[in-house]
């Protein structure tokens, strides 16, 4: 049903802006949507039970309404396809598209509940909404997803305004923030089930085959008896060639860890801990893979995680190399001829922690540091490197959801262009690349790979 009612002039020419320069304007269209919400009841016999909707079901009932182009009212209702009816605005819109067993106002979604709690903006998926709420002003909008890969607009589905209707629409991020809206989340999705992890211990190489280009390593669960891969990176294709198969039965080992050339070998070796014997073995770089492995570290690696090499940090020709124990410590183990000989604290509460990697100079101090993913925030952690005395106060180099990563590796120079890069998979099977800035932080990531997970 659409009304007649004239829109204001300032709405009208806030929309023609939009259109025309694909700018989201701040002047809101959309009125309050509380205040008849009283007014008006719309039965969504009972809803539709939490767990009920995945991501993909609440974006085909909000893409329904966008279809339709269902009007806008505060004054009446319209149905989900079994009949439920929910309140033709913004929130009656997003309550339908979540199933909810009522249409909320802007106050309600704006307001703490159980059934939607605030994310992160980088968190966004979707299904998830982004909600603002100011005095008796309120607008909610259904997240469709990103733009592009640089993350600086939404494309969403909203019940807009009178005379618009239910639409799809692209909104600026700086437009949003500035506007006060907040994303949210509802408690009640239906987790899809994740796709299959097939590709694990992501570890990037030095130079093997002499070809100038890194490589990176990667252990295959797909296949028969866990095959080591080898995939070696063409600079000028700004992509990975054809990959070598280096062997079963890597499954059986854990913790793969490039230590880099040694004063030894002028090849990269690989350590790796076996699962079942918590030995750590050492496994000496040949032009195309790796030689007979040497056992350099007796049971108990097993109870060890996260061992990074960070190159040689005293200039002995021997590199250094980071694993944090059970209990939380972080140890530096200096390399030797034969392995490694001693080790030193670096600090406690690294369980907290998780990820941690090799970024290279990434602040572009002189020295190697360290990138590490907080458990509990999902942030990615710049620790600077101080040589053999561990690192500087960190630095936040990426807000939330660095745990949805599947694997996140740094990647030393990938691209060749003076700074390191990181590579990261994230769990639908993407392979990123995030170009280091030379300055502590990464430019726009890149798409190098699909399919990291099959
Ligand atoms: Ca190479
Ligand atoms: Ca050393
Ligand atoms: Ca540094
Ligand atoms: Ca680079």
């Amino acid at each position: 049903m659409r009304t007649s009612k004239i829109r204001p002039a300032l709405t009208a020419a806030a929309l023609a802006l939009t259109t025309l320069t694909g700018v989201a304007s701040t002047a809101w269209a959309a009125p309050e949507p509380g205040r008849y919400a009283a007014a008006v009841y719309c039965d969504a016999k009972g809803g539709l039970a939490a767990g009920t909707l995945t991501r993909a079901d609440i974006m085909a009932r909000g893409k329904a309404w966008v279809s339709a182009n269902v009007s806008y009212s505060q004054e009446a209702c319209h149905g989900d396809a079994a009949g439920r009816q929910y309140r033709t605005d913004c929130s009656g819109f997003v309550a339908m598209a979540w199933g909810l067993s009522s249409s909320p106002d802007t106050a309600s979604f704006y307001g703490s509940s159980s059934r939607w709690s605030d994310i992160g903006w980088s968190d966004l998926q979707p299904g998830d909404a982004a909600v603002r709420r100011n005095a008796t002003k309120g607008h909610i909008v259904l997240f469709v997803s990103w733009t592009s890969s640089a993350h600086t607009a939404i494309n969403t589905y909203e019940e807009y305004d009178t005379g618009i209707g239910t639409i799809a629409k692209t909104r600026t991020l700086s437009s949003m923030k500035e506007a006060g809206f907040k994303p949210i989340r509802y408690t009640g999705i239906k987790q899809d089930s994740a796709p299959p992890v097939r590709y694990v211990q992501l570890t990037s190489m030095d130079d093997l085959d002499g070809d100038g280009g890194r490589e990176l390593l990667t252990v295959h669960t797909g296949d028969a008896g866990g095959r080591l891969w080898r995939y070696p990176y063409r600079v000028a294709a700004a992509g990975f060639g054809t990959r070598l198969d280096l062997g079963t039965n890597w499954d059986t080992m854990t913790e793969l860890a490039n230590l880099g050339r040694t004063a030894s070998n002028p090849y990269p070796d690989l350590v790796a801990v076996e699962r079942a014997t918590g030995q750590l073995w050492l496994y000496p770089g040949r032009s195309q893979g790796f030689g007979t492995r040497r056992l350099i570290g007796n049971g108990g690696w097993s109870a060890m995680s996260n061992l990074t090499s960070m190159g040689d940090l005293d200039g002995d020709g021997y590199p250094e190399m980071l694993a944090v124990d059970a209990t939380g410590t972080l140890w530096q183990y200096h390399g030797s001829a034969a392995g490694f000989d001693t080790r030193t604290s670096l600090g406690t509460n690294w369980d907290s922690m998780n990820s941690l990697t090799n970024l290279g100079d990434l602040n572009g101090d002189g020295t190697t540091d360290l990138g590490a993913v907080e458990t509990a925030t999902g942030k990615l952690w710049l620790y600077p490197g101080r040589r053999m005395n561990g690192f500087g106060t960190r630095v936040l180099i990426g807000n939330g959801g660095w745990t949805n990563m599947r694997e996140i590796e740094g990647a030393g120079d990938l691209d060749q262009d003076g700074h390191p890069d990181l590579l990261a998979i994230d769990p639908t099977g993407i392979l990123w690349l995030y170009p280091g800035s030379g300055t502590g932080g990464f430019g726009t990531r890149r798409q190098i790979g699909g399919g990291w997970n099959s």
